[in-house]
């Protein structure tokens, strides 16, 4: 297949790996160009805005000029243009409770990049101590419930283990310190064998 798809992307953004995994996963890499882009919401992109108002990637050009965001909906469009098993379950309870895993990892990035902002972008003289605290709680709570849930997250490498696993690299990139791995052992082993996927591999951030 040409590429007749272009991807907004950023080897650093976890919101973009969720996508560039998920093509992995389904033989769908050569469907899509990539067009890099470094962006902040200090120092946006002026043809990223032209397609998401919201001037956040990942952001998908579709063939005919029509554009889709964010990373669910571009994972949900990739999932219906492969015939192998869904990576996102169909219907059935099994759908809305891999869906929730996925938002609770969605949940853990969103505030880890806010931390990101906070800490790197924000000058230091306005740097709010207890709202990053706040931020850090709800990665706290979240990794809490991971750890309950790690055997249901093993059983099937789908979109809520693609999320939390995007999640778990980008709080290791990003958040170093942080040191998860002691209070979650179960998602720790569980995040050490995902990580030998070739998907996770290939897509892995670096500095
Ligand atoms: C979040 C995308 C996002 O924040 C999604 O696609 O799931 N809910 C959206 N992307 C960041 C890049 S990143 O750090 O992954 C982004 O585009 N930030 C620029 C900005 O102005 O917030």
């Amino acid at each position: 297949m040409s590429a007749s798809l272009t991807l907004y992307h950023s080897p650093t953004s976890p919101y973009v790996r969720k996508v560039m995994v998920l093509l992995h996963e389904t033989g769908q890499l050569n469907s899509v160009a990539l067009h890099g882009v470094t962006l902040t919401p200090l120092n946006p992109s002026a043809e990223v805005n032209e397609h998401n108002p919201a001037g956040k990637i990942p952001a998908l050009l579709l063939a005919d000029g029509s554009v889709l965001h964010d990373s669910r909906v571009i994972l949900d469009f990739f999932d219906h243009q492969h015939s192998g098993e869904p990576l996102i379950p169909r219907d059935g309870a099994t759908r809305w409770r891999r869906l929730t895993l996925a938002s609770l990892a969605d949940a853990v990035l969103d505030a880890a990049i806010l931390v990101r902002y906070e800490t790197f972008l924000r000058p230091e003289d306005k740097r709010w101590d207890d709202w990053v605290l706040g931020q850090c709680s709800k990665i706290d709570r979240a990794l809490e419930a991971f750890e309950q849930s790690a055997d249901e997250l093993g059983d099937r490498f789908d979109v809520a283990a693609i999320s939390a696993a995007c999640a778990l690299g980008y709080l290791d990139f990003r958040m170093p310190d942080l040191n998860w791995r002691r209070d979650c052992p179960k998602l720790a082993a569980w995040y050490s064998t995902a990580c030998q996927r070739p998907s996770l591999q290939a897509t892995a951030p670096v500095h």
